[in-house]
């Protein structure tokens, strides 16, 4: 089976549920009601088959607060195959920052190929996910659909999709990462293959298999 490599970037403010979404979705991990925070950035990884290739998920968790984040993680983000925008539905504050988080995000996507101009249209077509997380916790959610929808109007150039997920339930996690976002980043890496006739990036040269025999590159 051919491989490959994507890189995932996962954003939002501090105890929006981060790590504990990942760590239940790469490691089945159950929910710990202990809020330990997450310092600069933590990496994890998740191997899937999707639409016949075998995909290494690299999901990278991004710490909430600033003042863990060493001024810019600009160098991290370069590369990205999707964005994973992560907000509290019990949290009004972490909705409202979002744009910040994006804007944070494109700056360092846009000037990584502000050369040849491709900067905006990579954006654009990035895969994208906004999860509105702890929806468990019902009754004292804040955000409403509607907000979330109005917000996602105004970025409707961008690909972006929501779901509401809750930690403590392992399907509302699993079922948009496989279904939704892993497929979609395959989608966009063979389109830019095609589309900008890139010569074989690094970034998208699919990983020898085992039996080659030889040392997969990531990057
Ligand atoms: N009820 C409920 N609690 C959650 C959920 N997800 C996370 N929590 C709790 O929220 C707190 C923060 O979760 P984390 O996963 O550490 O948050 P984070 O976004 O990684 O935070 P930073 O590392 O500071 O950026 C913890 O106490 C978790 O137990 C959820 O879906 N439902
Ligand atoms: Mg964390």
């Amino acid at each position: 089976m051919e491989r490959s490599i994507c890189k995932i970037i996962v954003m939002g403010e501090e105890k929006v549920g981060k790590t504990s979404l990942l760590n239940l979705y790469v490691k089945n991990q159950t929910l710990s009601k202990m809020y330990k925070q997450t310092v600069g950035a933590e990496f994890l990884s998740s191997v899937k088959s999707v639409s016949g290739l075998k995909l290494t998920a690299q999901l990278w968790d991004i710490a909430g607060r600033q003042t863990f984040r060493q001024i810019t993680f600009t160098n991290l983000y370069k590369g990205a195959d999707a964005l994973v925008l992560v907000f509290d539905l019990t949290d009004l504050k972490s909705f409202e920052n979002l744009d910040g988080w994006l804007e944070e995000f494109k700056l360092s996507v846009c000037t990584q190929y502000i050369k040849n101009d491709l900067g905006d249209s990579r954006f654009v077509r990035l895969p994208m996910m906004l999860i509105g997380n702890k929806c468990d916790l019902v009754d004292k959610r804040v955000v409403t659909r509607e907000a979330v929808e109005q917000w996602c109007q105004s970025k409707s150039k961008l690909s972006i999709e929501y779901f509401e997920m809750s930690a403590m339930f392992r399907e509302t996690v699993t079922g948009p990462f496989d279904s939704y976002l892993l497929p979609a980043i395959v989608e966009y890496q063979n389109r830019h293959h095609q589309l900008e006739e890139l010569p074989q990036s690094p970034r998208l040269r699919s990983i020898p298999s085992a039996k080659d025999n030889k040392k997969g590159q990531i990057y």
